[in-house]
């Protein structure tokens, strides 16, 4: 039945929104939705779901052969799918619509140290309101590790799911203890976002995404229920040595395991144990947070929707996009725009042309968004 799990109250309102979304391509992000899916939490709190497993990320640093890091590269991956894309059905029920972030709104977190896999921080700034775009750093310096990314979406509206395609890429810088350093394009998936109907909003996985680097191409395909295993979040990974011959195969479920199927056996991954939640930090003096920081800049929004205060928190949602709109006009007015902290926009990226072309991938470029090493003290003292 139709909108079983909305609330009566509000299911005109969902039926408005969905008939909305069905008539729209674009940014998803700034459409009105009812309050039952409003998640309290901003889209610049979802990079830190690259390292909810900071001890797999650190494992790639200890890998001495270009196929022990391919392969240590891509169970690192796999490991964050589970976060990325199905935690939110976990802790709230179902997919949620996120906090729209503010333009130079920011996010600063940290993994702390244990057993030796070094402390490992997170950055994210959003660099763009339309589109929504965020880029995010994460590094673990003593293990000589950094990602750097950035994330956009393009929604659109087919049999009655929202297909998402995300734009944007991540490379990941590898120290070697013998000098140099080794680059991996991480590519993302694309994403349906399924149970709208019933106002249950859950995400398959599907086409491709893939790893290029150090020596290895990986082809990672996903597939739903109904396609080769006719099981929900599956899929076959294949890591090729770039130049020779001897395929590695990983099949299973992004969510659950996998094994090696081809080019060896054994088990592979899996995130059946808990995930480690980033620990939020303030870039301010005393560790404090500072008025464009995430859980400060949204802390009312977030308590209203939490505690089923829709009022107040629509009415502090209202007051803080229209901050920002008067922001954006007074800037208008002065002929100045909002600068950038941490990253410096670029129209290509060298890096991803460079590995993009070893395994075909479309399209041959993209913007990158350069860090600029400008670590706030909190983080790196
Ligand atoms: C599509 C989405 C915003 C973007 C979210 C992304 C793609 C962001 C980057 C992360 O690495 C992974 C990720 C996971 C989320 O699942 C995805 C969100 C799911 C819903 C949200 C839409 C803008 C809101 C749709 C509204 C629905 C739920 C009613």
């Amino acid at each position: 039945q139709a909108g079983e799990a909305v609330p009566v109250a509000q299911r005109g309102s969902w039926t408005s929104f969905l008939k909305s979304i069905a008539s729209f391509s674009g940014d998803l992000s700034s459409l009105t939705a009812p309050p039952f899916i409003l998640s309290p939490v901003s889209l610049t709190e979802f990079p830190a779901y690259w390292c909810e497993r900071p001890e797999l990320f650190a494992a790639i640093a200890d890998a001495t052969t270009e196929e022990a890091r391919a392969l240590a590269v891509l169970k690192w991956f796999m490991s964050t799918l589970k976060g990325q894309y199905t935690s939110r059905n976990e802790s709230m029920g179902s997919e949620k619509k996120p906090l729209n972030p503010a333009l130079g709104e920011l996010f600063y977190g940290v993994w702390p140290d244990k057993n030796g896999r070094g402390q490992t921080d997170l950055l994210v700034e959003q660099v763009s309101h339309h589109p929504p775009i965020t880029a995010y750093v994460i590094e673990n310096r003593s293990k000589g590790l950094k990602l750097v990314g950035h994330s956009a979406q393009k929604t659109s509206f087919s049999g009655g799911s929202i297909i998402v395609k995300q734009i944007g890429h991540a490379v990941l810088t590898v120290k070697l203890p013998a000098g140099g350093e080794v680059q991996y394009l991480v590519t993302l998936p694309r994403l349906r976002i399924d149970g709208l109907w019933y106002g249950s909003p859950y995400i398959e996985l599907s086409d491709h995404s893939y790893i290029v680097g150090g020596g290895y191409t990986c082809n990672i395909e996903y597939k739903g229920k109904g396609y080769f295993s006719g099981k929900a979040h599956t899929f076959k990974a294949t890591l090729s040595p770039i130049h020779s011959s001897g395929d590695i195969v990983v099949e299973g479920t992004w969510h659950q395991n996998s094994k090696i199927t081809h080019g060896g056996s054994g088990s592979f991954h899996d995130v059946s144990a808990p995930k480690e939640e980033v620990t939020a930090v303030g870039a301010e003096a005393g560790g404090e947070m500072g008025g464009m920081e995430t859980r400060k800049l949204w802390q009312f929004v977030s308590k209203g929707i939490r505690e089923g205060d829709f009022d107040s928190a629509s009415k502090e949602k209202t007051r803080i996009e229209n901050e920002m709109r008067q922001r954006r006009k007074d800037e208008a007015a002065s002929g100045t725009t909002w600068p950038m902290k941490h990253f410096k926009p670029l129209g290509s990226d060298p890096v991803y042309e460079k590995l993009a072309v070893l395994a075909d991938i479309t399209p041959e470029t993209e913007d990158t968004y350069v860090f600029q090493d400008n670590w706030p003290a909190t983080l790196r003292s």
